[in-house]
């Protein structure tokens, strides 16, 4: 009989990064997961260890840096990304899952949050943020930044230095694929309200970070074809000043050719 949880692309690995959630809830999140599929707990330093850890950092390191972790230790080509305070459930990835195998040319399918309990508040902030993210991306965004996704691992990992430890991982990840041009879609699951423990975004604080982020970010990688041709020119102007054939004969120790931190410059 065909298992769909299996499917055309073979079986997925799941990373859940929790941080002081309650283990009943993940029990029972566990409980429900397809059978063939490999799950990866990350605990990031939470005060009671969790028993479900397949990974534990003794100190916090960051949602980022436990989903790297869970990342890299997965054995599958596609990872899926969830909560783990109850708020996903292995059903609504089980649907971004059978989407990602009807069209296998996506990099990355989100899953686009619907609150069955509407906060208005969070729903306008999160309208905000998206559309400014959309106006860089020059798309349609649903849902930057949920944390229930399904991915191919190679593509994420090829990312890894320029996302950080933090929460902005999947907002950077999510607008650095669409500015590269790799398939992302998205589908709508509902998501309930989290019933026990603390929700560790704030509002205010978060969403102004998110926005800065999101404006630097998306100016960054809109104008990476400008600052490369600002560097040829910069470049040609000093070696035909200079009258020299390379900028390997200037030996020209400038930031564009350094990297900062670099030992090797740029042109070697
Ligand atoms: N590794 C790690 N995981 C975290 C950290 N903070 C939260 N998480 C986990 O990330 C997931 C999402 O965190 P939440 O605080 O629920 O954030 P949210 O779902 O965007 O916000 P709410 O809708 O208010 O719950 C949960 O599984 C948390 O346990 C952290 O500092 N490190
Ligand atoms: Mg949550």
């Amino acid at each position: 009989m065909f298992d769909h949880t299996v499917g055309s692309l073979g079986p997925i690995s799941v990373v859940i990064p929790v941080r002081d959630e309650s283990p009943e809830v993940l029990r029972d999140v566990l409980h429900t997961r397809p059978k063939h599929w490999e799950v990866i707990v990350v605990d990031d330093g939470s005060l009671t260890p969790s028993p479900h850890a397949t990974i534990r950092f003794e100190q916090p390191r960051g949602y980022g840096a436990a989903l790297k972790a869970g990342i890299q230790k997965a054995k599958h080509r596609y990872i899926a990304t969830m909560d783990g305070d109850g708020q996903h459930t292995f059903r609504d990835i089980e649907r971004l899952w059978d989407f990602m195998q009807y069209f296998p040319n996506n990099a990355m399918v989100i899953g686009d949050r619907r609150l069955k309990e509407r906060q208005p508040r969070r729903w306008i902030g999160r309208k905000v943020l998206n559309t400014i993210a959309g106006l860089f991306a020059w798309r349609w965004i649903s849902d930057l930044n949920s944390g229930a996704r399904v991915f191919r691992r190679d593509v994420v990992m090829g990312y890894f230095p320029i996302l950080c430890d933090q929460f902005s991982f999947t907002t950077s990840l999510t607008l650095s694929m669409l500015a590269d041009g790799y398939e992302v879609d998205f589908l709508q699951i509902k998501v309930h309200q989290r019933k026990v423990g603390e929700s560790r975004v704030k509002l205010w604080r978060d969403g102004w970070r998110t926005l800065r982020l999101i404006c630097w970010l998306g100016l960054a990688l809109r104008t990476r074809r400008l600052r490369r041709w600002w560097r040829g020119f910069r470049h040609g102007v000093i070696l035909r000043v200079r009258g020299a054939a390379s900028l390997r004969d200037l030996r020209c120790d400038c930031r564009v050719c350094y990297r900062s931190g670099d030992a090797q410059p740029l042109w070697e």
